[in-house]
């Protein structure tokens, strides 16, 4: 599986550029979670790695779609529990990953894709493209680990209303509230974002990472200590006929908006 997602490594740097690659959006299903969760923990591991850079293929459309709609659409239980637990573990890999993470932007990012943005220590994104987390649009609620790590990027107040409202920004607006870090246009995204990068990896990294630790143990240890009770909230969540009713009805919507 890991052919969807492309780990480029700079050795002398040690900088690996870790690129999403499932045609045509990087939803991500059980797959491409899987994927980024094992590239992840391989690059953990991986002493010559000194930090890594998340970035899409699909330069100039789309960094990721969030998590893959039809994985939530008329599935038995066993589906949407298995799933829910790629999600979590994506979640924690990323969340708790041990050196500099910066994430490259480079497309749209709504949903789960402005979640994963979220895991990282900082944001450089492409000019006017949109990211949110917009699940209240679809039906559905965001987790509570995601609504902390908007909460932990622009603060409570910002946070309910986007939430709330299931808001989309414009990169501009997100530069505003603080949800990203820079804007800029596509060719320097990925430098930008490089250089960031470097300086980060230049912070003595045994401080940096229990930096990192210290202030994101708490949404983390909440879901560790109770992921079945996660999974069997989802579960539930989702097969309410109310919640599959708006997802279809979203879906639906996907798929027409080009005709
Ligand atoms: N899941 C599944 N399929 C998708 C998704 C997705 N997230 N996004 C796009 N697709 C499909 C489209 O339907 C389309 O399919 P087809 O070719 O068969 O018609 C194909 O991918 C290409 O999409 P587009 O033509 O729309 O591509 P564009 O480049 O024009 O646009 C966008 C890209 C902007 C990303 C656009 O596709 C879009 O807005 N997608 C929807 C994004 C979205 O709202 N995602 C929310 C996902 S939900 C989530 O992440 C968190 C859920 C938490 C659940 C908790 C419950 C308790």
């Amino acid at each position: 599986n890991i052919s969807n997602v492309e780990t480029i490594i700079d050795s002398q740097s040690g900088i690996a550029t870790v690129k999403m690659s499932q045609p045509p959006v990087n939803s991500l299903d059980k797959n491409l979670l899987t994927s980024i969760t094992d590239t992840f923990k391989n690059l953990e591991k991986d002493s010559s790695i000194s930090g890594v850079l998340l970035t899409s293929k699909f330069d100039g459309r789309v960094f990721s779609s969030g998590l893959n709609i039809t994985d939530m659409f008329q599935q038995s239980d066993g589906h949407l529990a298995e799933f829910w637990s790629c999600v979590q573990e994506w979640y924690l890999t990323l969340y708790g990953f041990g050196k500099p993470l910066v994430s490259a932007i480079n497309g749209h990012s709504p949903a789960g894709g402005c979640a994963m943005a979220l895991m990282s220590d900082y944001r450089v994104m492409e000019k006017q493209k949109s990211i949110g987390l917009n699940e209240t649009q679809l039906g559905i609620v965001a987790p509570f680990f995601f609504a902390d790590l908007m909460i932990a990027t622009v603060g409570r107040r910002i946070a309910e209303i986007g939430l709330n409202m299931g808001k989309l920004y414009s990169s501009e607006e997100a530069l505003t509230i603080g949800l990203v870090d820079e804007v800029t246009d596509l060719e320097s995204v990925v430098p930008n974002a490089t250089k960031t990068l470097l300086k980060l990896t230049k912070i003595p990294q045994p401080a940096y990472k229990l930096s990192k630790q210290v202030q994101r143990n708490s949404p983390m240890e909440t879901l560790r200590n109770d992921r079945a009770g996660d999974v069997a909230l989802f579960v539930n969540i989702i097969q309410t006929s109310n919640v599959q009713a708006a997802i279809g009805g979203y879906l639906k919507a996907l798929k027409q908006k080009k005709k």
